[in-house]
């Protein structure tokens, strides 16, 4: 496997510009030709000039290529052919400036099991191209600076079988017989764009069509394919479409350019979704959403998804990168946006804690292991191994970052700025960073350092208030325990007081910009009655962990936070490291009467005032921190003792509150009885209140009291009988899967997950959520569960929902994939060497549950090496699955 530096890119040699593909589809063969024009670049500091083409050998066979249309090209004498390239020599070239390369190659979409490239999904034939799945279509120069018009896309299939012939852009001619009970139809793109935005789809769909008449008049056609029977789940993206284009207008003024706008469904999707211009091809786990299948999480992430891609169409598709080390460029910018999006259509705090939540949960872990990476990498083995939550979500967060220095206004100055010069063309991260400083005349340069550098920063602060003078002092200083020599980052600190008697806002927001190791910043108050308390990162305004030095104060600072911080997420922020202290105090088996009482007073104050937020934030005070966000903070995880303290924590609050959860439960109850579904933020966040409380009641203080595991499990099943949506039901079943030590209560937990695959009669998505709860159970023999499930009929490797529906849900469930005994890694071990040869880009990222093996007590770590070094030696592994494995080695 070859690494790829940042440091080496190159301007090529060679710009293909304008494309004209044909596509021949019969069942086990499919002939693609191309005509290419090719124009030499003067610029390039290539010192050869030879015709550069991308081509994976193990899914194309060339079966000719000619320039200018003469005599076929010969091997060896004008090209040579690689496992992955095709050179034709310069020597061979015509001499004038631009010229036609014509070839014909064949594929065989119906063995593709990587899905990427062209492949034959279910009824249908979908592709995927990013970020290098076109060389596995045709040669070309698969790389995003090289900008074509695909001028002419036309595609010959089957009539019958596929009715539905569709590319990107136009459709310049109409669907028309050509004989041999075959059909043809031809796309034209006007707009330049790198191969990877390439996609083609043919298949026998239903759709469902609108349309939107953008803020100049012009009306788009929008529609949304999928199988037949899932077209009665399109309506909410649908209604997510059209927001998001109303969205980026208000917001951005950023309007859609083509006249037709297509989404399809696609069961057999290795990632969410893909933003193919004017084509997007989604994963149908983001698209479908209907009461009776999809939860209210499934709903946010369809209208995040839809927003997400349809933003792409300029922040990736009219701006795009000029190599795969810029991919934050594009998904950072483009994640932001989703999540502002999903902000202003919803609630800004419950957004911000969720996208937090995520952050904490994936990327902190990320970036304290090895493969721990800046948010532009500067080496790569397999692209799509850096489709990582740090690319994306702290890419997000350091655009937000630049938000937060220019303000709104003076970041949409920047955006202006970024396409008033760059449209249509493939720039870095440093263009864009270039455009905020120079659009509000800032000096950014020291803002690299979160491109360059990796690691989670340490923010620490310590303040002090003189009463005398009435001076507040707070002290604030980074570093980088992770990655000792990196240099100091500018870092945007939004900043509040509270007073810790009246609870008054004594200094309202203020962004504080650290520059230095270590700054210090004084501020004169008045109306002081008690203590002034800081407010520190409001609205997690930079991606960094935070730390109080002044450990004597940090409780009842966060108490007084957590009661009155007129920040919201401040607000939840404080009960969670409040809940935190807890469980940390629990693990070292120090728990005392002032943690303890804190965690009950916040718990108190949550369940008896309804002034704290809305239902939503009310039901996120009300968790307690996830395993894997407080697994973030341990130097050693021990992932089973880990979940025994958050445990007794849980049973000690359960136990204090079981009345009053009960009551809020039983009026949420009564609130929602006779009222009509819907997915607005009120009843999603009734939902999800009644649901915590739920999870709080059903807690089981005493394991060994059959009556208690009993009485438990039967509310958890009244309430999965009395449940019409699939959020309540979901609630009730993962309760009631985690059921073991009573016969009478097991059989009710069997009774509901034997109700609810049936009543999936096979819907895919939902048969997933079936295996997921059994795959996330904290019954002690959950693996023999799973390994059980992996002989089910319904069981699937070759499909990547199914697949990560069981075992990667499994793999999250960290006390029992971390079981001592090591089976939990014997058996992604085995997993991995069924699939890796199937789909490497999936396998690689089962590979990533192995390499956190020095986060982890020696026992387990040992195993963790000695099963990546068993990988290692694979036959034929994937360069996706060595990349990563090396990593965890190294
Ligand atoms: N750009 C695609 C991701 C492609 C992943 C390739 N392995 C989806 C998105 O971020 O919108
Ligand atoms: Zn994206």
């Amino acid at each position: 496997p070859v690494e790829i530096f940042r440091k080496d890119y190159l301007a090529p040699a060679n710009f293909v510009t304008e494309v004209s593909m044909d596509f021949d589809i019969e069942e086990g063969k499919t002939v693609v030709k191309s005509d290419l024009v090719v124009r030499k670049n003067a610029d390039s500091k290539n010192d050869k000039g030879d015709l550069l083409l991308d081509g994976d050998s193990s899914s194309v066979t060339l079966l000719s290529a000619r320039l200018d249309g003469g005599e076929p090209l010969v091997e060896g004498v004008d090209y040579e052919l690689g496992d992955q390239s095709m050179v034709i020599f310069e020597k061979a070239l015509p001499k004038s400036d631009t010229f036609t390369l014509s070839t014909e190659v064949s594929i065989v979409p119906e063995d593709n099991t990587q899905l990427s490239g062209f492949y034959k999904s279910g009824p249908m034939y979908c592709s995927q191209c990013e970020a290098e799945g076109f060389r596995r279509i045709t040669y070309y120069p698969d790389r995003p600076d090289n900008m074509a018009t695909f001028k002419s896309v036309k595609i010959t299939a089957d009539k019958a079988k596929y009715p539905v012939l569709l590319s990107n852009g136009n459709l310049v001619k109409p669907t028309e017989d050509v004989g041999g009970g075959k059909h043809s139809a031809t796309w034209s793109d006007p707009f330049p764009k790198p191969s990877y935005l390439f996609a083609i789809v043919v298949g026998d769909l239903g759709s469902i069509s609108d349309s939107f008449t953008t803020s100049s008049g012009r009306k788009v056609h929008l529609e949304i394919f999928s199988e037949k029977e899932n077209v009665d789940k399109l309506d909410y993206a649908m209604e997510s479409l059209k927001n998001s284009m109303k969205w980026d207008e208000d917001k951005f003024g950023l309007e859609y350019d083509l006249d037709i706008y297509n989404v399809v469904a696609v069961n057999d999707f290795n990632m969410g979704a893909m933003e193919n211009k004017g084509l997007n091809v989604f994963n149908t786990a983001y698209v479908l959403a209907d009461q009776k299948t999809a939860s209210d999480g499934d709903y946010e992430r369809v209208e995040g998804v839809i927003g997400h891609e349809y933003f792409h169409n300029w922040t990736g598709n009219r701006v795009t990168c000029r190599d795969w080390f810029q991919l934050t460029l594009k998904e950072g910018l483009t994640v932001f946006r989703d999540q502002e999006f999903s902000g202003d259509l919803g609630s800004k705090d419950v957004t911000r804690i969720e996208n937090v939540r995520g952050l904490r949960g994936r990327q902190f872990a990320e970036d304290s292991g090895p493969m721990s990476h800046p948010i532009r990498p500067e080496s790569y083995i397999a692209m799509d191994n850096f489709y990582t939550a740090t690319v994306y979500s702290k890419g997000a967060e350091v655009i937000r970052m630049y938000q937060t220095l220019l303000t709104p206004k003076g970041f949409r100055k920047g955006m202006d700025l970024y396409f008033e010069r760059h449209d249509g063309s493939a720039v870095t991260c440093d263009d864009f960073r270039a455009a905020m400083a120079d659009a509000n005349d800032v000096n950014l340069d020291q803002f690299e350092k979160w491109y360059l550098q990796n690691g989670t920063p340490t923010l620490s602060y310590s303040s002090s208030f003189d009463a005398s003078t009435s001076t507040f002092t707070i002290t604030l200083s980074q570093s980088s325990p992770t990655n000792p020599s990196n240099e100091p980052f500018h870092i945007p600190v939004s900043f509040g007081i509270i007073d810790s008697s009246s609870g008054e806002e004594l200094l309202p927001t203020e962004v504080l910009e650290l520059k230095e190791e270590s700054a210090t910043f004084t501020f004169k108050l008045s109306n002081v009655a008690g203590k002034p308390v800081p407010s520190i990162l409001r609205g997690f305004s930079a991606p960094v962990k935070l730390i109080n030095e002044n450990v004597d104060e940090a409780t009842s600072q966060l108490q007084t936070l957590a009661a009155y911080d007129t920040d919201g997420f401040n607000r939840w922020e404080a009960g969670q490291k409040i809940f935190s202290t807890a469980i940390f105090a629990e693990l070292a088996e120090k728990c005392d009467s002032t943690i303890l009482d804190a965690v009950f007073a916040t718990f108190q104050q949550s369940l008896s005032s309804d002034k704290l937020g809305d239902d939503s934030i009310r039901a996120y005070n009300l968790m307690l921190p996830t395993e894997g966000s407080l697994a973030e903070d341990l130097e050693t995880i021990e992932p089973v003792k880990l979940r025994e303290a958050r445990g007794t924590i849980k049973k000690l609050v359960a136990k204090e509150f079981k009345p009053q959860f009960q009551s809020l439960y039983e009026k949420l109850t009564d609130e929602m009885k006779g009222v009509p579904f819907a997915v607005d933020s009120m009843s999603i966040g009734k939902r999800r209140l009644r649901n915590v409380c739920l999870d709080f009641i059903t807690t089981t203080v005493n394991r060994s009291d059959e009556d208690e595991v009993l009485a438990n499990a039967k509310v958890a099943h009244s309430h999965y009988h009395a449940a019409n949506t699939m959020t309540d039901k979901l609630a009730a079943m993962s309760i009631l899967s985690s059921v073991y030590g009573c016969a009478e209560a097991e059989a009710l937990r069997d009774e509901v997950l034997a109700h609810f695959f049936e009543e999936a009669a096979g819907d895919a998505l939902v048969v997933n959520k079936w295996f997921s709860v059994q795959a996330s159970s904290t019954k002690p023999d959950v693996l023999d569960d799973v390994k059980r499930l992996m002989e089910h009929p319904e069981f699937n490797i070759k499909n990547p929902n199914r697949c990560r529906a069981l075992v990667s849900v499994f793999t999250a469930n960290s006390a029992a994939f971390h079981a001592e005994d090591g089976s939990g890694y014997d058996f992604i071990t085995n997993v991995i060497n069924t699939l890796d040869p199937l789909n490497p880009q999936v396998a690689s990222r089962m590979c990533g549950s192995l390499i956190q093996h020095k986060r982890y007590d020696a026992g387990r770590g040992k195993m963790m090496v000695e099963k990546l070094k068993l990988i290692k030696e694979f036959d034929g592994l994937s360069p996706d699955s060595f990349e990563v494995v090396s990593r965890g080695l190294k």
